[in-house]
């Protein structure tokens, strides 16, 4: 029986790529990890500074994100897609300030990652609602399903990846779903899947958590000595080094 997700929603992640929304924090927990974190990125030079300490392995970094990547609501839908066995590989605070002109384009998680086979799964956690006019992400269903699109890199002033990688043919926008989200709610999304997201139009801060989960047996193919942490179940195949979290056990 799955831990999270119904037996429907968990067959509907695999078909579509993605599922949303999932219930992941409870309203005053999104709030205090909120608070904890705005604190955090204030002590070290704002959303500009937060976005370059806060890109690739926020977790240990970041206090707050080192107990958010072992929530047992976040972990238990995780471990209805990906097994009962779950290292964290990465993870990246996606922080748009009120009238941001930062976007995300459309990519592929897998076609930069290196990781393979594609059992990851990003858990993508609103820490503020995350609706259209604030830059809520989008997905393109099905697109995890065959070969990667062939990618850019343009290395755009506003673009929030490194290096503006984007998909190299026009994505159909009939067939585009945006990922509408409350705070403390979640969405989960294939390595595979296309994905982007548009501009911060609203007077709010938009602000997302995105953990990328490995199952065990994936390997990095990319480079040797890459580190990963195991935050639920056993790993027994030790593909990765292992990395420790600044959160007390
Ligand atoms: O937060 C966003 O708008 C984009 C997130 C993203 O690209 C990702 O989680 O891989």
């Amino acid at each position: 029986m799955p831990k999270s997700l119904s037996p429907q929603a968990v067959a509907e992640y695999h078909a579509t790529g993605f599922r949303f929304p999932v219930p992941a924090l409870a309203a005053d927990e999104a709030r205090s990890y909120r608070q904890r974190l705005e604190a955090f990125i204030k002590e070290n030079g704002g959303s500009t500074g937060a976005r370059r300490l806060l890109f690739e392995k926020a977790h240990l970094r970041c206090p707050p994100l080192a107990e958010l990547v072992r929530h047992p609501k976040i972990l238990d839908a995780v471990e209805d897609v990906l097994g009962p066995d779950i290292l964290c590989w990465a993870s990246t605070i996606f922080l748009k300030e009120p009238q941001d002109k930062a976007y995300v384009s459309w990519h592929q998680d897998a076609m930069y990652w290196g990781l393979d086979p594609p059992d990851v799964v990003t858990a993508w956690v609103a820490l503020t609602d995350s609706l259209p006019e604030n830059g809520a992400m989008k997905v393109l269903p099905e697109s995890h399903l065959g070969a990667l699109f062939r990618h850019n890199e343009t290395f755009a002033a506003d673009n929030m990846l490194s290096r503006g990688q984007e998909i190299a043919v026009e994505v159909d926008p009939g067939k585009v779903v945006t990922l509408s989200l409350r705070a403390g709610e979640m969405s989960l999304h294939h390595i595979k899947l296309a994905h982007g997201s548009d501009a911060n139009k609203s007077k709010n801060r938009r602000i997302g958590y995105a953990i990328r989960y490995v199952a065990p047996h994936v390997r990095q193919t990319g480079s040797k000595g890459d580190r990963a942490m195991l935050v639920r179940g056993n790993d027994k195949f030790k593909n990765f080094r292992s990395e420790i979290s600044t959160e007390p056990t």
